[in-house]
C-alpha cells in the first residue's frame, strides 16, 4: 500500500480521553475511531490487525478439530428464558423489541443459541464429541466502558462450545482447547498464562482465564516462571492424544499461576524465590466447563449406547479478539509507538523513501515495493525524513526499509528492526533476502 493513498488518519496530538498507552496509540496510529461510548469503527490498518488475529485463532481452532459456524448477533429472548438467564443477566444485556413487539437481544455470548442449534440437530452419542466456534461481535452494556477496545460495549469475540458424552471426555475437550489457546497466544507474540478462575454468570466449576503479562494490566498476577520459557508450538503435544492432554493437565496443576483474586499465599510460599514472578495481566481469554447446566435447563438430550437419553456435557471457550489488539500493544510498545509482533502486523515492512522526486531513489523504492505490495507500506509522501521516521515508529511495523538518495546510488538499503532498534546496511538483494520478500 502507498501511504500517500492510504486512509490512515494519524493524530499528532495525544488524545486527551485515552488513559492507557494502547488506547492512545490506537487512536494516534489511525487504527480505530470511537463512534459512541465503548463502540468503535475499525479503520484499514486496525481492521487488518483484527483480521490477522482472527485468522491465527481460526487456524489453531481448526487444528484441534473445532468447526467454524456463524451465529447471528441478535437473539430471541425466548432462548434465554428457557435457560433462566434472561432475568439473571441484568442490565449488561441490551434488550431490543422488534416491530411485532417480540423481544430480542444483542448477544453477549452464545451458550443458549448453540445449545439450541445442537439440540435440534444432534440426536445420538455417536455424533459426539462436537466442538463448534464462531467469531462474532458481542454486546455487553458495560457500566464503565474504558481503555478503548479493552473494555468496549461492542467487541469481537471468538467463542467455542464443546459437547461431550461424559465428564472424562469433556475434560479432554477442555485441555485440548487450553493447548490451542497457548499456541494461539504464542503465535500472536504475547505471553499468556492460564490461571484458575471464578466462573461468574457463565456457570460451572472448572475454569481458567488467560492473562497477557503487561504492566498496565487490570489484575495482579503471581506465577511460576516455568511458564515464561515454554514454547507451546514446538512442544510435541498432540491434541488428539489423551496422554498428551493428561501431561498438560499435570503441568497446569503443578506450575503455580493465580490472579490476585485467587492467590494462595501458602502455595506461593512453597515456591523457591527464583521461581516467583509477580506482575500484572490483561484477561484475553476465558474457558469454562459447566457440565449439563444448559443442556438440562434447555431440555437437550441425545440417545446413549444403551438407548437411554442423556444430557451432553458442555464447555465454552472465549477469546477477546478485539481486546487482544489493545493487549498486544500494552505488552509491546515504547515511547515512540507500537511494536507489532510479526504475525499480527498490518504490514511486515514500512518502506521509507527519504527523497521522493529523486529519480534513483524513486526507482529503487518502486523496485522494492513491487516485490510484495501487500506486505509493504510504502511511505512515498513528500514529507520530511523526520516525519517519516516518527510515523513509522508510531505505526510499529516490524521492519523499516530506509532508502535515501546516497544509498540508492549503490543500491544500499538500511533496515531497522522496530523491536530491537538494530540497524543493518545491506545491498538490495541481501535486504530482500533478509526480509523474505523474494
Ligand atoms: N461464554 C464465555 C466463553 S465463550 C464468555 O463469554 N466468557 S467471557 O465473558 O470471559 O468473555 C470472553 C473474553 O471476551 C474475555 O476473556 C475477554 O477477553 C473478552 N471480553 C469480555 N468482555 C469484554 C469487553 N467488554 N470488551 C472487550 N473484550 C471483552
Amino acid at each position: 500500500m502507498r501511504l500517500s493513498q492510504a486512509y490512515q488518519p494519524t493524530l499528532k496530538e495525544v488524545p486527551a480521553e485515552a488513559q492507557i498507552a494502547s488506547h492512545r496509540l490506537m487512536l494516534r496510529a489511525g487504527l480505530i475511531r470511537q463512534t459512541s461510548a465503548g463502540i468503535y469503527a475499525w479503520l484499514p490498518a486496525g481492521l487488518q490487525v483484527l483480521r490477522n488475529i482472527a485468522q491465527i485463532v481460526r487456524e489453531e481452532q481448526n487444528a484441534i478439530g473445532a468447526e467454524e459456524i456463524l451465529m447471528p448477533t441478535l437473539q430471541s429472548a425466548e432462548l434465554w428464558k428457557r435457560s433462566g438467564r434472561y432475568d439473571a443477566y441484568g442490565p449488561e444485556m441490551l434488550r431490543i423489541q422488534d416491530r411485532h413487539k417480540r423481544e430480542l437481544l444483542y448477544g453477549p455470548t452464545n451458550e443458549e443459541m448453540v445449545t439450541d442449534i445442537f439440540g435440534t440437530t444432534v440426536k445420538s452419542y455417536r455424533e459426539l464429541p462436537k466442538m463448534l466456534y464462531h467469531i462474532q461481535w458481542k454486546f455487553r452494556d458495560e457500566i464503565r466502558p474504558r481503555f478503548g477496545v479493552m473494555r468496549g460495549r461492542e467487541f469481537y469475540m471468538k467463542d467455542a462450545y464443546s459437547f461431550d458424552a461424559s465428564y472424562e471426555d469433556a475434560e479432554k475437550s477442555y485441555y485440548r482447547m487450553m493447548l490451542s489457546y497457548l499456541r494461539i497466544f504464542r503465535r500472536l507474540g504475547v505471553q499468556a498464562v492460564p490461571m484458575a478462575a471464578d466462573t461468574g454468570p457463565i456457570g460451572g466449576n472448572l475454569s481458567h482465564e488467560f492473562l497477557v503479562l503487561a504492566p498496565t494490566g487490570e489484575s495482579g498476577v503471581f506465577y511460576n516462571n516455568d511458564w515464561d520459557s515454554i514454547d507451546w508450538n514446538s512442544l510435541p503435544l498432540d491434541p488428539k492424544k489423551d496422554e498428551d492432554l493428561d501431561k498438560l493437565k499435570d503441568l497446569v496443576a503443578n506450575s503455580y499461576a493465580a490472579t490476585d483474586e485467587k492467590h494462595d499465599e501458602a502455595s506461593w510460599a512453597k515456591l523457591p524465590d527464583e521461581k516467583r514472578r509477580e506482575g500484572r495481566g490483561i484477561e484475553v481469554g476465558h474457558i469454562f466447563y459447566f457440565g449439563t447446566k444448559y443442556t438440562e435447563s434447555m431440555g437437550v438430550e441425545v440417545s446413549g449406547a444403551d438407548g437411554a437419553a442423556f444430557h451432553p456435557h458442555m464447555g465454552s471457550y472465549g477469546i477477546g479478539v478485539s481486546r487482544l489488539v489493545g493487549a498486544i500493544i500494552e505488552a509491546s510498545h515504547d515511547d515512540a509507538g507500537i511494536i507489532w509482533p510479526e504475525e499480527v502486523a498490518p504490514y511486515k515492512v514500512a518502506l521509507l523513501n527519504l527523497r521522493p522526486g529523486d529519480e534513483v531513489c524513486d526507482q529503487l523504492c518502486e523496485e522494492f515495493y513491487a516485490l510484495k505490495p501487500d506486505a509493504i507500506l510504502y511511505d512515498d509522501r513528500s514529507e520530511r525524513a523526520g516525519v517519516k521516521f516518527n510515523d513509522a515508529d508510531l505505526m510499529g511495523h516490524p521492519w523499516q526499509a530506509i532508502i535515501g538518495p546516497r544509498g540508492a546510488k549503490t543500491r544500499t538499503i538500511e533496515l531497522k528492526n522496530r523491536a530491537s532498534g538494530e540497524r543493518l546496511e545491506l545491498t538490495f538483494d541481501d535486504a530482500i533476502a533478509k526480509l523474505g520478500l523474494k
